[in-house]
């Protein structure tokens, strides 16, 4: 007898249309305002503001039906809009794996960024369609998008990863990604 019970889940293909940033069948969507984004932008007061002249959605997660659970690899496509706050660019929240396990990205659309922390050096990946981004384990991570259009990138990660938010408040990430006039420069996170 196997020393694993059965998959919960049976072995099944995924389309994955990297025009249209969507996986089918598809699993939980998650949509994250500016409001869900709270003590992560510099400039608390522009934040605020943000969030009351209309809370746009600064990003969306769209997953397979893979689930998170110890041993499966789910797989979820994030589409990040472009734009800035008090010259921040949007980004998603970051987070760190708690138990550190390692994570892959693979650029779809749009020009973005992968800045990772691991509590003493940052680090910055370009991502552009076709770029894979690996995280190695205890690494946390946040995604940027540095361009105009939308920035979309499918991961793949281990089901028992686990996301601790929390981390990153506590820690920061090292740097912040603000729009330069000639591109993205950067700053100390806890710097202001
Ligand atoms: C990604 C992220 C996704 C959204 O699937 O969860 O891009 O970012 P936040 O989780 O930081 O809001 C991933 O890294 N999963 O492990
Ligand atoms: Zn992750």
């Amino acid at each position: 007898m196997s020393q694993y019970s059965p998959l919960p889940i049976a072995p099944l293909s995924i389309r994955f249309d990297h025009v249209a940033a969507t996986l089918s069948p598809e699993g939980p969507t998650l949509t994250r305002r500016m409001s869900d984004l709270e003590g992560l932008f510099r400039d608390r007061a522009a934040w605020q503001e943000a969030v009351a002249e209309g809370d746009p959605v600064v990003y969306s997660v769209v997953s397979s039906p893979v689930p998170e659970i110890d041993r499966e690899l789910p797989q979820s496509i994030t589409t990040i809009q472009p734009g800035t706050t008090a010259g921040e660019l949007w980004m998603t929240k970051g987070h760190q794996h708690p138990n550190h396990q390692g994570e892959i990205y693979l650029g779809i659309a749009g020009n973005g960024g992968l800045l990772m922390f691991n509590g003493t050096e940052s680090a910055w990946l370009d991502i552009v369609p076709g770029t894979i981004g690996y995280i190695p384990p205890g690494w946390a991570h946040r995604s940027v998008n540095i361009g105009d259009e939308p920035y979309s990138f499918l991961a793949v990660y281990p089901g028992g990863a686990g996301h601790d938010y929390d981390w990153v408040l506590t820690n920061g990430m090292g740097r912040r990604a603000l729009a330069g006039a000639d591109g993205i420069s950067f700053v100390d996170y806890f710097e202001g």
